[in-house]
């Protein structure tokens, strides 16, 4: 009978060894999700690719990124351009509609705060579209699209942006689902009106919120 104690006690003993470190604590995991993950979504560590059955090849020498419509600054940037603005980096969490979510992306680029105090957009402009070399387009409203997370990035993890994931610069607009974040980019065009984009008008959701679910329609 002592013994049989002796075992109970260490079997309590090591319960709550590991109850201290967490271990066998299936709420911990959840509770964290709950807070970053968001609903209908699961966490993956690859990192899928997504687009129009086109990638297009745009070597760091022929990109160049036009920034036209109401603004007082037209401009178009080359690579070497884009490189002499200041950098900027930000860590943000993908969450696409399809229903895959990837934490702590590292992104490298400049932000789009930077590239509006350039073209300085005019006092009736409020939207945004943004055009991929592959002729996608998607909308934003510009005070979501200036964001101090959001940026045209060309470096992931500090390795330039694969082509498959939208090198050389795409945009990041991490608040909404990733449909948002146009690869290849090519064009952004500042608006006074919406113009909802290639997958916005086939049945996505004009705004794309992840955490209210605005998915479709
Ligand atoms: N130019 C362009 N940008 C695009 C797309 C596209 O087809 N063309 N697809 C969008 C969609 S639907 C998603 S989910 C993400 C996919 O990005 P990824 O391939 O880097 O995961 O890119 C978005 N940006
Ligand atoms: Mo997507």
């Amino acid at each position: 009978m002592t013994d049989d104690g002796g075992f109970r006690d260490k079997l309590v003993a090591v319960k709550q060894a590991w109850a201290r470190a967490g271990r066998l604590l299936t709420g911990t995991p959840d509770e964290e999700h709950a807070h970053r993950l968001p609903p209908g979504q699961h966490l993956v560590t690859n990192w899928p690719v997504l687009d129009l059955g086109i990638q297009p090849d745009v070597p760091r020498a022929d990109w160049r990124l036009t920034v036209d419509g109401a603004v007082v600054n037209p401009i178009t940037w080359d690579w070497d351009a884009l490189m002499a603005q200041p950098p900027f980096e930000d860590v943000s969490d993908i969450h696409c509609v399809t229903q895959w979510s990837r934490y702590d992306n590292s992104w490298q680029g400049v932000s789009t705060q930077h590239l509006l105090s350039v073209v300085q957009p005019l006092p009736n402009a409020a939207h945004v579209v943004l055009h991929g070399y592959d002729g996608y387009t998607t909308n934003v409203r510009l005070d979501h699209f200036a964001d101090g997370d959001c940026l045209l990035a060309h470096s992931h993890d500090g390795a330039p942006i694969g082509r498959e994931h939208g090198g050389p610069v795409r945009a990041i607009i991490p608040r909404y689902y990733l449909w948002k974040s146009a690869k290849w980019l090519k064009r952004i065009e500042i608006l006074p009106a919406d113009k909802p984009g290639f997958w916005e008008t086939r049945g996505y959701h004009n705004e794309g919120d992840p955490w209210t679910e605005q998915r479709y329609g």
